[in-house]
């Protein structure tokens, strides 16, 4: 992408999805993740009221819907997904006046706000949890799972995602509770009907507020396989050993119902559930329109390993033909049936452009090319913050540059396992979450302009180069494909309502057709550094609507590396 950009023949509409049901279908959704995007007050974190400041920014990108990771109180152990009370902002990221005007603006610029629910399990600071540990007959005891050990060992083999047993032996009572994530991320016991309530409660608070949506963290994990049987398996991995016996449990429908029933029915809010663990299978019973509780589901399949590896830290390389391969069974198994989200990165994922594009010679081909092959499929797009301006990898020299629990704690395991500490580091770099949570890079002056004070995690090296300034008035920019590309999906309802068919090309090139009863349009990806042959022939009169390389010939034979092509024959 050397020149400009190919801009369609047809002016296409610059304003937000007008209100009506399923508005999510056609929303462009923005994640934002708090501490990370823009800081106020020189503290180094960022806060609501550093959001608030960027809005305009978000609505000329062409954001209909925000989605904010948590900002509630919080002893940040999870930054923020250990929380100790549901109701209150924590004072880092402001206050619920803060809250407030950032609501009010989301909304007078015709924007959403949706907030990020982390049900499955509180902080061990908050109040049910400092109750629930005191003895064995307090009234809250029964809000999390407390089990004895077996002869000075846990209940069971189960493991937690950041290492270790996931059963923590408390003092007070001799017991042990269990917490699938971090020791001070104690599980709610969903069984206990008085949870239930209690949660629902939360939600509704929310919704009184006026937020337009919710994401549903890790809620495929909220209810417990019955007698806490042993795993069988022995990998390692997030979850492991205990995959099978932790997802989907088996009263999950039903307390989920219980949820829609109590907290969302009539409401006009969107409902986006984290799904680890979720087959398309399972995916159709989530979000079933009549008897599903959720609106969109993050699956997992595309971003997790490819199949027969070994878990998160020891992931095969990812190739574009499992790439097609998980997302044509999910746009085929979703169609009709249930609503797909469309996303690469998030704030646990390493940077796209690193992990599935090449951030050094092809970084704005391929993040532009990452950006075609997905967010023409049907479904809702969410971009992750940065993503737009193709933030990378974080690539920190050293350890104690990181600061996720879950790398700290992969590490120290490793390196106490006798592992080599440079092999252990470079998966480290590869795989951190905190990939995806360096400081936005809105400049290229002091911290990028994410902070006047010092970050609570350091700003990319490249934030010289790989910024908001740069890019936003560029028409050669990564940024001004994106808002381009957003408007052009905006104005091709064949992109929300259309057929997908994939096209038989070669391994490397991902091609798919999506078409209504006017128009058909044709999506062409190259995924990979070399040029590819196309198999497909383009239809005489298509209209070249996208392309991420200058001097696109309407018709092609070949696709350079990541090179990717949107033509459409219709007459919409
Ligand atoms: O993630 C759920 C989850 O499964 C991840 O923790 C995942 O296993 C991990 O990131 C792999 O590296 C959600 C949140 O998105 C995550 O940030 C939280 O840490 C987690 O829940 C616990 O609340
Ligand atoms: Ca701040």
């Amino acid at each position: 992408m050397t020149e400009s950009l190919i801009r369609p023949d047809r002016p296409v509409p610059d304003g937000h999805t007008p209100p009506h049901e399923n508005w999510w279908k056609n929303a462009v959704a923005y994640h934002i993740y708090p501490r990370s995007f823009q800081d106020s007050n020189g503290d180094g974190i960022g806060d609501l009221a550093g959001i608030t400041s960027r809005l305009d920014y978000l609505a000329d990108l062409g954001v209909d819907l925000i989605m904010l990771s948590p900002v509630y109180s919080t002893p940040d152990d999870d930054n923020g997904y250990d929380i100790s009370n549901y109701c209150d902002i924590d004072p880092k990221f402001g206050t619920m006046e803060d809250f407030d005007a950032l609501r009010d603006g989301v909304h007078s610029r015709g924007m959403r706000l949706m907030m990020d629910l982390v049900l499955n399990h509180t902080s061990d600071e908050h109040p049910w949890f400092e109750q629930s540990r005191k003895s064995i007959t307090n009234p809250y005891r029964d809000f999390y799972h407390w089990q004895r050990g077996k002869d000075g060992t846990p209940p069971n083999n189960w493991q937690s995602v950041f290492s270790g047993s996931a059963w923590e032996l408390d003092a007070a009572t001799g017991e042990y509770y269990l917490h699938l994530y971090s020791k001070k991320q104690p599980d709610l016991n969903w069984d206990n009907p008085k949870v239930r309530q209690h949660l629902f409660e939360v939600v509704r608070f929310w919704i009184d507020k006026g937020v337009d949506g919710f994401r549903l963290d890790t809620i495929t994990t909220i209810s417990k396989v019955k007698g806490y049987p042993d795993a069988e398996t022995t990998t390692a991995g997030a979850f492991q050993p205990a995959h099978e016996l932790i997802f989907n449990g088996p009263e999950i429908h039903q307390y989920l119902s219980e949820l829609k029933q109590s907290a969302f029915a009539g409401q006009d809010v969107v409902v986006v559930g984290e799904g680890p663990g979720v087959s398309t299978d399972q995916a159709r019973l989530y979000l079933d329109p009549e008897s599903g509780s959720m609106d969109m589901i993050f699956q997992w399949e595309h971003i997790e390993s490819d199949p027969g590896s070994g878990g998160k830290w020891n992931e095969e390389t990812w190739t574009p033909k499992h790439f097609k391969t998980v997302m044509t069974r999910w746009q085929n198994a979703l169609s009709g049936h249930g609503w797909n989200t469309l996303y690469l990165s998030n704030h646990d994922q390493p940077r796209q452009v690193s992990r599935f594009g090449d951030d050094g010679r092809y970084w704005k081909e391929s993040a532009t090319a990452l950006a075609t092959a997905l967010y023409f499929l049907q479904g809702t797009p969410f971009i992750f913050q940065g993503e737009e301006v193709g933030m990378t990898n974080a690539n920190f020299p050293q350890i104690d540059d990181y600061r996720d629990l879950e790398s700290l704690n992969y590490y120290a395991e490793s390196i106490a396992l006798d592992q080599k500490p440079a092999e252990v580091f470079q998966r480290i770099q590869d795989k951190s979450r905190d990939n995806g949570r360096t400081p936005m890079q809105w400049s290229s002056g002091a911290q990028a302009g994410f902070t006047t004070g010092a970050p609570w995690i350091a700003v990319n090296a490249n934030a010289g180069t790989v910024n908001v300034e740069q890019q936003r008035d560029d028409p050669n920019s990564i940024f001004s494909f994106y808002r381009h590309l957003i408007r052009v999906r905006k104005s091709l309802p064949v992109v929300s309502s259309g057929n997908y068919q994939e096209l038989e090309e070669v391994d490397s090139v991902y091609g798919y057709v999506r078409t209504n009863e006017s128009d058909e349009l044709l999506v062409l990806t190259n995924l990979s550094a070399e040029t590819q042959p196309i198999l497909t022939s383009q239809a005489p009169g298509a209209t070249l609507v996208l392309s991420n390389y200058a001097d696109a010939a309407t018709a092609t034979t070949h696709l350079r590396p990541f090179e990717s092509r949107v033509f459409l024959r219709g007459c919409s």
